[in-house]
């Protein structure tokens, strides 16, 4: 089997990566350019993946990525996924997240390849949540232009395979975490945080808002899931969650009890870190894809966090 991934670089990617490879896969990543290569994640891997150049901006690199690979799997991961960053620049996070999707779709449209067709959507286009705990059947009312973005890649995976008979699914997957979280995320960034902290690099640490709460899983029991979906018989979408809500507030509790600190005694809040449309509080129900796929989450919310806390004493020496 082969298979594609947009988005290799970054977390989702490089676990994916290392789980088709474990399953004999021959795993292509697409990669962009950039001044400086940002192969971190997928150095460890780097001799047993090959990586094609392409952009989800560039519909002709597509095709020709499509074509030369031939997968038999697609996971499109790739996209602007920082949330803030989408009221900073909307357009260019809808160009990546919404157009992009299509502009992928058309790609093996045009290939005409039989292959399979991942979609990474998101708890985000739920927003402003409508029903509590979140399924497959809960309408979207997403609260950022990056949860906009999503509803349309997510709505445009469900019409080509409505309208071409295509195998595409899109995954709606709530927050996942990891040591390869990217620093600007606020599981990353409590953790490397609290690291610093420890070693006397830092005394204090600025935070928006600790109220908010969210359904957080660990990134590698997810990509599981992504891959369980495109092994299904028919095309369906899943909700992956755990089924349980931790606030910001804990999240720091359990984060800096780990290095045996306080975090009342280094956390300020920095209202600019703030959102002008905030998410307050995301839970899925993941019963379809527990019964359906035989998929369950097997880190802990505690386990993650402190997992993280300690992969980043180790980096920075402590
Ligand atoms: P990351 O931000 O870690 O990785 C994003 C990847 O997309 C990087 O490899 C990046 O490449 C690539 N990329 C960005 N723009 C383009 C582009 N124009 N063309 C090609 N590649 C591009 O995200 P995650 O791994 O956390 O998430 C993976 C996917 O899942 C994303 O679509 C995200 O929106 C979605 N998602 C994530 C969740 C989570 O909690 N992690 C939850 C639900 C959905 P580069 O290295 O060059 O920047
Ligand atoms: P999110 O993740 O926006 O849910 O999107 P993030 O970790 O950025 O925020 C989670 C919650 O924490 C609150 N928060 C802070 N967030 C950050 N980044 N920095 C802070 O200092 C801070 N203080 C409080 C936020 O307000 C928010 O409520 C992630 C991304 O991976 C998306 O791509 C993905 O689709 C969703 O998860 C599901």
């Amino acid at each position: 089997m082969r298979a594609l991934i947009t988005g290799i670089t970054g977390q989702d990617g490089s676990y994916l990566a290392e789980f088709l490879l474990d399953r004999g896969y021959e795993v292509f990543g697409m990669v962009r350019r950039a001044s400086t290569e940002n192969f971190e994640r997928i150095s460890h891997i780097r001799e047993r993946i090959k990586l094609a150049q392409g952009d989800l901006l560039d519909p002709s690199s597509l095709i020709s990525v499509v074509r030369d690979v031939r997968p038999d799997e697609i996971y499109n991961l790739a996209a602007q996924s920082f949330v803030p960053t989408s009221w900073a620049q909307p357009a260019l996070t809808g160009e990546f997240d919404a157009l992009g999707v299509t502009r992928l779709l058309e790609a093996v449209r045009n290939v005409d390849l039989p292959c399979k067709f991942y979609q990474a959507s998101s708890s985000e286009m739920f927003g402003k949540v409508k029903q509590v705990p979140q399924n497959e059947d809960t309408p979207f009312h997403p609260r950022s232009p990056y949860g906009v973005a999503k509803v349309y890649g997510h709505f445009i995976t469900v019409n080509y395979r409505e309208s071409y008979g295509m195998f595409a699914v899109s995954g709606i997957l709530f927050n996942h975490e990891s040591p390869r979280r990217g620093r600007e995320f606020v599981s990353r960034k409590i953790s490397y945080g609290v690291a610093r902290i420890k070693l006397g690099l830092d005394r204090e640490l600025l935070m928006g808002n600790l109220d908010a709460s969210r359904d957080w899983g660990y990134a590698g029991d997810y990509v599981r899931a992504m891959w369980m979906m495109l092994q299904q018989p028919e095309p369906e979408d899943f909700v992956i969650a755990t089924g349980r809500s931790h606030t910001v507030r804990e999240m720091l509790d359990i984060a800096f009890r780990a290095a045996d600190l306080r975090w009342e005694d280094h956390v300020r809040s920095d209202p600019s870190l703030l959102r002008p449309a905030e998410v307050d509080h995301l839970v899925g129900d993941a019963t379809k894809a527990r019964t359906g796929l035989g998929w369950k989450p097997e880190v802990s919310f505690e386990e993650l966090i402190e997992m993280m806390v300690s992969e980043d004493l180790r980096r920075l020496g402590g």
